[in-house]
This record gives C-alpha cells, structure tokens and sequence, in this order.
C-alpha cells in the first residue's frame, strides 16, 4: 500500500473551482457522476477527506456530498454539502463511509441515491434516496433504505418507456432491479446482472445508445487492476456481453466513472490521485469518449487538457496543455490555491492549449496569473501555433520572486472570434532558464 503523503495541504476553500483536469482542486473529489438535466451539466460525486484528528477512517474517508454544476463554458460551482453523513435518518452515525452517490431526474424531481452504512448493522451498505425539486437540492431525504436491495455504487437509468432501474454493486456481482413509480422502492426483486466477467466489479453505470444498453463498470483484472470496462444487452436487466475496457488501469487504486452526452459530445467521468498523491485522496477528471460506428467504444486515454472551452471570466488552466516545449508543469508554491503552473520557462519555450471560447469577440483584454524574479522578458499569446497571430503580450516584470503571485493584464490585439487554440511563448535572454511561472490566463470583457 502507498505511504499517506498528500503532496499538497489545502490551503483556501472556495465555493467556485475551476479546472481542467482535475476539474477541481479545492477538495477531493471521487466516484463522479454526471448528468445533464435542461441542457445543465451536473456532477454527483463522493468526497475523499483527510481524517480528522483522532478518526480512524474505515478504507476511505468519507464524510458527506458536495453536487458541482457547469456555470460557464469552464467553471464548476461547489453546491456545498447536500448530505452530511450524521444527518442519514438510517444512517450510523460518523462512519466516513458516504460512497458512490447517483442522482436521476423523473417528471421534474430529482432523485439522488446513496450507499450508506446502516444503523441496524444488517449489511455493508444500504441505499437510500432523497427527492428534491432542483438538480442541487435541498433533498428531502426517505426515513428508511430501499428494501430488498443492499449494496455500494447505485447507478440509475430510465428507460424510453418510462420504466426506471436501479443498478447497484456488492464484490464480485453486479445486481438490477426495476423501481416503482415512486422511484423510492423496487418493484419485484433485484437479479443478478448476467455476462459480467469474473473478478471484482463495482461503480455500474447504465445507459442506452442507438437501443443498445450500456452497463459500465468497475473492473478489477488480477494482473491489471482496476479498468473501466462495458458490456451490451438488448434487454436492460440483461443477459449482458462483456465488449471490452473504456479505460486501461492507470494506477489508480479504484476508478469509477460515469458517462455522459453534453452538448452533442460523449465525456467520460473518472477520478485519479494527482493532487494528493494518495490513492484514497481522489479527484475527478473528464476526457471525450467516441463511439464507433459499429457501436463499440473507443479506449480513452487520460489527458490533463480534458474537456470543456474556457471562455470570457472562465480561467484557462494553462498547464492543462495539449503540447509543451522546453518548459514544464509543476505544483504551484506561494499562497495559490491547489493546482499547477507551467514553471522552467526559457527563450522560445512555448505551451499550447486547444479550444478556447471567444465568442463574438467581446475579450478586450486578457489575465495573467504570475510570479517571477527576474526582471526581463516577456510572453506573448499566439492563435494557434507558435507563430500564429500574436493577440497579446505581456512584459515580465520582478513580483517578489517565484512563489509571489501577481495578476496582471493586457489588451487583446484584434477581437478573436469563435472556439480559437492558443500558445503561449516565452522570451527573454538565451540562457534564461526561469524566466516566468504562469498559472492561469484569464479573458476579459
Ligand atoms: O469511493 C468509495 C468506493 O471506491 C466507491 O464506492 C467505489 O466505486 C470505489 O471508487
């Protein structure tokens, strides 16, 4: 097992993060699951916490749900705690055990659903649900479990016919069961999901695309670890055939995903440990999935530019690039919220990031966030390449050294229109080796 040393303390608490990948940095996010309702793009994921002195966190630390929502082309908005986990009705009380969470909307409500260790002591995990008539709650949370079904990691889905089912994990199977209208009770009794291979499963995500259900899942390989694996039915409870992995193992401990359409684009939801370094310390992260035409998903790869397209007010997370010469990234340092920079730059050091949002051209001016301690040089932002269109530049002036950060601004030469890549080239003396460190850039109206 890896040695507890979270790389990074967490230094401020906001209630807006923004990020590429990780989306957020300001707290341990895992198990993400995304929906989409009315065009808005939500995330219901468990929270990883550092125990608290004197807590003995069972596995994980777990002690509440946070719900995220996409406020602009790339801010996601912390919602606060919907749930903590001594205010479950059936709950025991300060377990740290709030797990994989889901939530569903049916006839304008929304159902979220919950694993929870009970307090009667009959299981592992029990799931509970609460009603609410807004994406982010408050919830009105059911006094009691859903009966008949105990297990970790509830994933829903509503069929077009408007049969909903409730998928859910325990070891080495994966069960489903239909629930009543009232989406608060099963109707009939879970079965045991048919065709999932051998080994550990959890985190079952369902979905159906071109009247193919989808189940996803969690899937350990005693060689690999853990995958992200699917498998295709006609029918949703199953008989299922396992059609391959989503993600190959990626040192992660667990992952846990969700799938999603926004915008007319497949993501896919996953968590890793980059931040803390600790695979109990998580944080979610999104890249773009693709169908093929047969129907079959392509493998994704993980990257740190991940999706979404910054625009006016959204940060750009700079170090989140597509490609990188001669520089690097590495943790800020300083009194900077969590999270990266692009550090080492030199002459001619340049970083490029895809897919910025301009809109109609209303970005007058553009944000740097800096530190430096040198007194010379200057960085300039380019539309595509590296010698594309300069739209801006930015002098590098002495802010107190390298862990002292300084938001500066510029004009933006010309109105750029439209989803538009950057890159960002450094110049000063040959020789310079640092000659700036960039957080973020930033449009401006
Ligand atoms: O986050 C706690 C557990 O780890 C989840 O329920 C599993 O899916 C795994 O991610």
């Amino acid at each position: 097992m890896k040695k507890f040393i979270p790389i990074l303390v967490f230094i401020c608490f906001t209630h807006v993060a923004i990020s590429q990948n990780p989306l957020i940095t300001h707290m341990h996010t895992a198990d993400p699951t995304a929906r989409v309702f009315n065009d808005k793009l939500y995330i219901y994921p468990s929270h990883d916490a550092i125990p608290p002195e004197g807590i003995k966190a069972p596995r994980f630390c777990m002690p509440d749900y946070h719900i995220f929502s996409l406020e602009n082309g790339n801010t996601w908005k912390d919602n606060g705690v919907i749930l903590d986990q001594n205010e479950v009705p059936w709950g025991k009380k300060n377990s740290y055990g709030m797990w994989a969470p889901d939530c569903i909307e049916r006839d304008g409500k929304y159902y979220y659903y919950y694993p929870a260790p009970p307090n009667d002591g009959t299981t592992f995990r029990r799931i509970g649900v609460g009603v609410s008539k807004s994406p982010t709650g408050p919830f009105t949370w059911e006094k009691d479990y859903i009966k008949g079904i105990d297990g970790i990691d509830p994933g829903l889905m509503i069929d077009d016919d408007g049969q909903a089912y409730i998928f859910f994990a325990g070891g080495k199977t994966i069960k489903g069961a239909k629930l009543n209208k009232n989406m608060k009770q099963i109707d009939g009794d879970a079965i045991k999901i048919q065709g999932i291979p051998a080994g550990y499963v959890e985190g079952p995500f369902p979905f159906k695309y071109n009247g193919t259900y989808y189940l996803t899942f969690a899937h350990v390989f005693p060689d690999e670890g853990y995958t992200i694996a699917y498998a295709t039915s006609k029918s949703p409870l199953g008989p299922y055939v396992y059609s391959g992995k989503i993600m190959d193992n990626i040192d992660n401990g667990t992952n846990h995903h969700s799938v999603v359409k926004y915008k007319g684009k497949w993501i896919l939801f996953y968590h890793w440990w980059s931040i803390s370094g600790y695979s109990k310390l998580r944080s979610m992260r999104a890249d773009y999935m693709e169908f093929k035409d047969d129907g079959t998903i392509k493998k994704v790869k993980p990257t740190l530019r991940g999706i979404g397209n910054p625009t006016i007010n959204d940060t750009i997370q700079i170090d989140r690039y597509n490609s990188i010469q001669n520089a690097k990234t590495t943790f800020v340092g300083g009194n900077e919220p969590n999270g990266w920079m692009v550090s080492d730059t030199k002459m001619m050091s340049n970083v490029r990031f895809n897919g910025v949002d301009f809109g109609e051209g209303k970005a007058t001016k553009i944000q740097a966030r800096v530190a430096s301690g040198q007194r010379n040089g200057s960085f300039e932002i380019h539309l595509g390449g590296a010698k594309g269109q300069l739209i801006a530049t930015f002098p590098v002036n002495y802010t107190g050294g390298y862990n002292t950060w300084e938001t500066i601004e510029t004009d933006i030469i010309d109105k750029p229109t439209g989803l538009q890549d950057i890159t960002v080239v450094f110049k000063s003396v040959w020789g310079a080796t640092k000659i700036v460190n960039l957080n973020w850039l930033l449009l401006k109206e």
